[in-house]
This record gives structure tokens, sequence and C-alpha cells, in this order.
């Protein structure tokens, strides 16, 4: 009798576990440079087993990611952030270099292990130097747990990720970058969907005035268009997400609405656009029903948005069934808001809000930051500073020098919680020169936290530009934007009742952007700009909370610089 009922209650345990159980997924991915012709013109890539961009990765919310990573770059480091993964409780896999972990080095290996808490559309991109522009970059979709549901419906999905691409390398855009005086890297030459453009050539030049040749194409290059093949009458799922080192884009299928349902991993409520706002490391999901003449094929098309335009389009094909998929499509490409519509840009953003039963704000925050973003000289360098200090990142990682009280590698002095009262917005700074920094905003843990995004004028005159603001190991709500400069009072018109819930959020040119957040993660977590050479110029700070609770950190993530020093002298390294 006893073991009848202990073998019974074994098989109960095992249908539970085995109804809700995550899984572990192992990956084994080698990192390294490759040959490869994204637009026609052929380069080098950060490729990721044979692969550019590197293999999705796909699982289901509450499964373990379990990826062994060996660096075959032979001459630099490498790391890969998990872009809108909160790393809850494993701060050393976020995968920034000289914050949460030491670059590891060539021929070595790391382990990344996470858990995927949430459904949701995310990407990954190397956060080392200028890695993501050097192709460092994938999908990572995260399905709902068995037994769970959407909170829409489709028949079928697509997933796109959107970059852009130049001719010089990565290594030499640093270069340029960091000289004096510094040579701007300028446009991309090619927009990429999916790794593919077209540089050179036009796959709607019969449509255009443009001189571009048309593209002769056999379907099979490397920098073939990608295709998403639909069948009529259906709704289908376009997961978007953008890992551009620079261009802010706009896209659009021709003839076809979209509905925005997902931002960043979060359910927002649905609106229906013609285009849709993709910033650098936004992620949405969008539906569109496949309701056109299904003898036609569509375009699927993106544009640059915010800055004055020098690279074409990048377009994908819509390809009804069983129409052939080398059929042009027999209308241009859709329209798109002219570059500096930046009124139909806000409005965009305003329509993204919280679907009903999202997480809610806290009413009021513990602590305001107010964080100036200005474009800076230092000793004749230009450099982009944050309440006028430029970061620089030190060679321990923070996550070990924090958590092991190690003084001296970085800044001791915290960096100020808003810039010197009286600076005009609106005018060049009138003293341009700035230092750099590399001190540490500590939060209170379980706090509540107001930052203020504020945008200024740049060097030259009459000029502001869009940077979007990213956030590491948290979502923030975006509770308010505005024009010129962020008084006391303006709190007042926050909206706590439907804010979205995201990981990046944009602040307009002379505008301005609040966000909220609980500082509930202990770790240290980046919150910089996700424009590539921005953050490279000191676009960013350093958050860290609780970090005396983080528990478990590898030694293999912190030996370098002090830390490894310390794990030498405890004979653990
Ligand atoms: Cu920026």
């Amino acid at each position: 009798m006893g073991v009848f009922v202990a073998s019974l209650l074994v098989f109960i345990l095992l249908i539970i576990n085995s109804a809700t159980a995550a899984k572990v997924r192992h990956l084994k991915w080698e990192v390294e440079y490759m040959h490869w012709s994204p637009d026609g013109q052929e380069g080098v890539v950060i490729a990721i087993n044979g692969q550019f961009p590197g293999p999705t990765i796909r699982a289901q919310a509450g499964d373990t990611i379990h990826l062994h990573l060996t660096n075959k770059l032979h001459t630099e480091g490498v790391v890969i952030h998990w872009h809108g993964i909160r790393q809850i409780g494993t701060p050393w896999a976020d995968g920034t270099a000289s914050i949460s972990q030491c670059a590891i080095s060539p021929g070595e290996a790391f382990v990344y292990r996470f858990k995927v808490d949430r459904a949701g559309t995310y990407f990954y991109h190397g956060h080392y130097g200028m890695q993501r522009s050097a192709g460092l970059y994938g999908s990572l979709i995260v399905d709902v747990a068995d037994g769970e549901k959407e909170k829409f419906e489709y028949d079928g999905e697509f997933s796109i990720l959107l970059s852009d691409w130049w001719h010089k390398g990565s290594r030499e855009q640093e270069v340029d970058l960091s000289s004096k005086p510094m040579r701007w890297i300028g446009e991309p030459q090619t927009l990429l969907i999916n790794g593919r453009g077209q540089f050179n050539c036009s796959l709607a030049a019969h449509f255009s005035n443009s001189t571009a040749a048309p593209c002769k194409l056999r379907g099979n290059e490397q920098y073939a268009p990608y295709i998403l093949k639909v069948h009529p009458n259906k709704t289908y799922r376009l997961r978007i997400a953008s890992s551009t080192a620079l261009a802010a884009l706009n896209l659009a299928i021709g003839n076809h609405k979209m509905k925005v349902v997902e931002a960043d991993g979060n359910y927002v409520k649905p609106f229906t656009v013609n285009n849709i706002d993709v910033y650098s490391g936004d992620s949405y999901s969008v539906l569109f029903r496949t309701d056109q003449s299904p003898t036609h094929n569509y375009w699927l098309s993106a544009t640059v948005r915010g800055r004055e335009p020098h690279t074409p389009p990048a377009l994908a094909i819509l390809n009804y069934l069983p129409t052939s998929p080398s059929h042009p499509p027999t209308s241009p490409p859709p329209p798109s808001p002219p570059w500096d519509d930046y009124p139909s840009s806000k409005a965009f953003s305003h329509k993204i809000l919280s679907l009903p039963g999202s997480p809610q704000p806290p009413k009021t925050p513990h602590r305001r930051i107010i964080l100036l973003n200005t474009q800076n000289y230092i000793n004749g360098y230009t450099k982009w500073s944050i309440n006028n200090i430029s970061l620089t990142l030190p060679t321990t990682p923070y996550l070990g020098s924090i958590k092991y009280n190690i003084t001296n590698a970085f800044d001791a002095k915290s960096p100020p919680d808003r810039a010197p009262p009286g600076y005009n917005v609106m005018r060049p700074p009138p003293n341009p020169n700035s230092t750099y920094g590399s001190g540490v905003y500590v939060l209170e843990l379980n706090s509540t936290v107001d930052v203020v995004l504020q945008n200024a004028n740049a060097l030259k005159d009459n000029v502001s530009e869009i940077h979007p603001w990213h956030l590491h190991g948290h979502d923030f709500w975006v509770v308010g934007y505005g024009e010129g400069e962020f008084k006391e009072g303006d709190e007042a018109g926050f909206n706590l009742r439907d804010p979205p819930y995201r990981n990046t959020a944009v602040i307009f040119p002379y505008g301005w952007t609040a966000l909220r957040f609980v500082a509930d993660n202990p770790g240290v977590w980046a919150f910089h700009c996700h424009i590539e050479p921005h953050l490279h110029l000191g676009m960013g700070v350093v958050f860290a909370e609780g970090v005396e609770r983080v528990r478990g950190i590898p030694n293999e993530a912190i030996a370098c610089g002090l830390t490894g020093k310390m794990l030498m002298r405890n004979g653990t390294s």
C-alpha cells in the first residue's frame, strides 16, 4: 500500500512537472570574423557559428538559456548583451563589458546562463567597443509558456531585425571617432533587414526617378531581399527589433495597415497605423491582415528618420502565395513621413500606452535624477556628456569592484543628480568643455526613481538630435514627454494611469522625457543612448543597487583588472 501511494505520488509529480517544466536550452556559440556581403559589396562581419546575423534564439517564458560562448576573434575581447532580458538574479550575465563582466578574451569561453522570464520580442548584440556596428547581433524570441495564451490572435508570424551598415570597418570607425578632431562616421551606406540590403542597385529602380540600376538577383545571394511568404486573408504577427548603430527608422508595408500590440516585451493598448517609428533598441510586434489582392506582391520598407538621409530605404517583399516571389510589386514602396517630421514621430510615441492589467507605476518617486544630454569637447576631442560628465568605463567591471569593496577601481564620487542651474537647453553650451568620469549612481534598493532625460542644443547652432535611451536590468514607465526645459511642477502632468512599460525611450530634439522605475534588481546596470557612436563618446551613466545582495558571481566574469588580482591573491583563479 505504502509503495503504491508513493509511486502514485511520483507519477502525479511527474505529470505536474512535465506540464509546467521550464526547459534549459543549451546553446554552443563560436564568435568569429567572416567575409560577408550584406549589401552586395564584400566586407567582414562578426558572425556566430558562421551565420550573419547570428542565430535566432527561440525559447519559452520561464526557460533557462545556457549558452557556451567561445571567442574566436583572435585579437579582441567580446561580450553579448541580451537586450530586454532583465537578468533578475543574474546581473553577471547581462553582457556589458566593464560593467557586468570582463570582456571574454580571445580563445576563451564564457557561459551565459540566465532565465527568460517573460514572453516577448527581444534581440541580442555585442556590448564592447563598436562590435554591434560590426554585425554582432541576432533575434531573441520568447514565446508564452505552455498553457498560456498571448492577448491577441494570429495565424502566422515573421521576425525582422533592422540594422545599418557601413563599408568602413567598425575598428576604423572607432579610431575616426576617437581622433582629434573627430571624424564623424556619417550616414550608413545601407539599411539591412535580417542582414540583407542592396547597395548600388535598387529592387524598386523602375519606380523611382533615381539613377540606381535595377538589381539583377537570382535570389540566393547573401544580399537578396528577405521575403515574407503569406497566404491571403490571414492575420500575421510581425516582430520588429532595431539594432541599428545610428539610424532611427520608419517602417511600412505597402497597402497594409499595422496594429501595434507589443513594445519591448510588454503589451500595449492596440492601435492601428500606416507606418511605425523604430528607434535603435526598440522592439515591437504588429499585426497585419493579408486583405489585399493576392495576385500581387507588396513592399515592406524601412526609411531613415530624424537625420537627413543619405541612405536608400531597406526593402523586403511581402509575397502573397501562390504568386511567385520574383514577381515585382506593382506599386511603388510605401510613402514614409519626411525625415524631419517630428510632430508625426511624437504623435506615434504618444500613442503607445500600456494595456489595462499591465504593471502600474508607484504613485510617488523617492528620488529624481535629471540627466542633461550635451555634446562637448575634452582637450579638443568631441564627446557626449551627461550632467557634464562623459562616461569612460573602467578596466575592472563595476559588479565585481562594488561587490568586493575594491577602492580605486572607478571614481568614488557619484555624478550629480542634475546639471548646473540656469543651463539654456536651446543654445549651444556657453562653456563646451567637459570632463571624463566613471562614477556610479547608487540607488537605494527597492526605491522608486524618476529619471528625466533632458535634451539640449548640440555644439552647432540649431542642432538637437534624437537619442533613444536604453536601461539594463529593468523596465521603466514612460510617464511624460515635454518641450524645452523640464521644470519643477511638470511632474503634475505625468501619466500614471497607462504609461507604457518599456526598456527604451526616446528624447526628441530640445525636449525631455520622464521615466519612472523601481530599483529592485540587485546589480550594476548601464543606462545609455543606444546610438553606438554616442555611447562610445561617453553618452551613458551607470546605476547600481543592492550589490551587497548579489550572490554567485562566477569568477570568470570578473577575472580581470583589480578583481582579477583579488582572485589571484585568494588563490581562487
Ligand atoms: Cu545619442
